[in-house]
């Protein structure tokens, strides 16, 4: 695919804005696109010689701006900005965004320039990543050498369903050009490029081995019967060691004999800096990373990670051990405190008031992990409350096991009527922003429309 004219006569005139700055700040998402975005603006920024500071953010409104901005100086947003364009034109600096959100509302001045792939006729739910709206503007300037970013986030905002498409597919043309990104066709299956195979066979559970599953033993008898050692060398036989065609070989037998049939064929696509074997070769594991990075606020490490820096991506890896940490101490709490009878459970409702326990940006993934878990009962409501900055609560709702109800609507029901409460998400996952101060009042709105809906 091309890039359609009018997108890249946009693009020029991003450029020609650039070239007249000295010093900007920079805002990006705080997710894994969001900083693979943020990654390659800063460096674009580096290159041209434009001072300049990173500010990741969950989300961009008018306190945010406020603690962010102290002067005139002019800003740069990545994959964010294009839902905030009314609030961004009350602003006096010159502004540009590079965004793929779908666009609310567009600019009328001549130094706000608005990138996003939307107002060209292109999907930029999934042909297009905030990241990949960026690295188009490295690619105007040349900077072709940032491609592999823009896969990273289109990884991470999960724009790959059987291959790119659209100008993701271009992205990827690119950084296998440069070498950055190799393919390779493989299953969906985590930890494939980085976990000794035997123990990966022994103890995935999305993959269930028929009389494998638990034993390590077993595993090393499977990966015998297909010709393929287990130990090489003294040390534990890794994916990335087999040859093509013992390869081919392990694939074909789990796809034909995993237990519940999750396992897809799939691409995956290895960053070439990275060592066979490192953890953060896999494209789709360094966006995890990314996220975690995000999640226990430390999203600099993230960015830095993604361009590399000395230390940084050693330093990512640590993070995301120290968030599955805090994930697992999370769900201990919740299982003590259900065992002891502290959590409210009825009517189709559990409420898991995590305040003091939980910070804000775990609880999200905690209700999910507690919706898919086989103790909760299919068409529970989940609600969880976490203590977030300045007197306000974030709450998470999620439903267990069951898809035909919209949680975003329900969410946006039961926060009606409540002062400072702003609802967000989709379907299947929603969220809001509550003074504390209006939790009591937030639970009551739940219980009653709930209460009506099981009647
Ligand atoms: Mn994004």
């Amino acid at each position: 695919m091309m890039i359609p004219p009018t997108l890249d006569e946009t693009l020029q005139q991003a450029v020609a804005w650039l070239k007249q700055q000295r010093k900007v700040i920079l805002i990006t998402h705080i997710d894994a696109d969001g900083m693979s975005a943020g990654a390659i603006m800063s460096r674009v920024l580096t290159r041209l010689g434009i001072q300049h500071s990173i500010h990741p953010v969950q989300t961009l409104d008018a306190p945010a701006l406020r603690r962010i901005i102290q002067d005139d100086t002019p800003l740069v947003l990545t994959d964010l900005g294009s839902g905030q364009v009314s609030l961004l034109s009350q602003l006096d600096q010159p502004i540009l965004i590079l965004d793929h959100h779908e666009p609310q509302g567009s600019f009328h001045r001549e130094d706000h320039v608005h990138v996003n792939p939307h107002e060209h006729g292109i999907d930029g739910g999934r042909e297009i990543s905030g990241a990949g709206v960026a690295y188009l503007l490295a690619r105007t300037l040349g900077m072709r050498d940032l491609a592999y970013a823009g896969i990273i986030g289109a990884l991470g905002d999960v724009q790959e369903q059987d291959g790119f498409h659209g100008l993701n597919q271009l992205i990827l043309q690119d950084a296998e050009e440069e070498g950055s990104i190799i393919r390779e066709q493989t299953i969906s299956l985590y930890g494939l490029h980085s976990r000794p195979l035997a123990r990966l066979l022994a103890y995935n559970r999305d993959l269930a081995l028929k009389g494998v599953q638990g034993s390590l033993a077993a595993a090393e008898r499977f990966l015998e019967q297909l010709g393929i050692p287990s130990m090489r060398e003294g040390k534990p036989i890794h994916y990335y060691q087999l040859s093509r065609s013992e390869r081919q070989r392990l694939i074909a037998a789990l796809l034909v004999q995993q237990g519940n049939g999750s396992l897809t064929p799939a691409t995956a696509y290895l960053l070439t800096d990275e060592p066979p074997g490192s953890p953060l070769r896999d494209a789709r594991e360094f966006a995890t990373v990314l996220n975690a990075c995000g999640r226990m606020d430390l999203p600099s490490i993230g960015i830095a990670a993604v361009l590399n820096e000395p230390g940084a991506r050693r330093k990512a890896l640590a993070i995301q051990q120290e968030y599955r940490r805090a994930i697992s101490e999370a769900m201990q709490w919740y299982q003590q405190a259900r065992s002891e009878g502290l959590i409210i459970q009825d009517e189709g409702l559990m409420i898991i008031d995590g305040r003091g326990i939980i910070r804000p940006q775990l609880i999200g993934t905690i209700a999910s992990i507690i919706s898919y878990d086989d103790t909760t009962p299919p068409g529970m409501i989940i609600l969880s409350i976490a203590q977030a900055e300045e007197g306000k609560c974030k709450v998470s709702i999620r439903i267990a096991k069951r898809e035909e109800e919209n949680m975003h609507a329900i969410m946006q029901v039961i926060i009606r009527g409540i002062p400072g409460a702003a609802a967000g998400g989709h379907e299947n996952a929603a969220g809001a922003i509550l003074p504390c101060t209006h939790v009591a009042q937030l639970i009551r709105n739940a219980r009653s429309l709930l209460a009506k809906r099981n009647v």
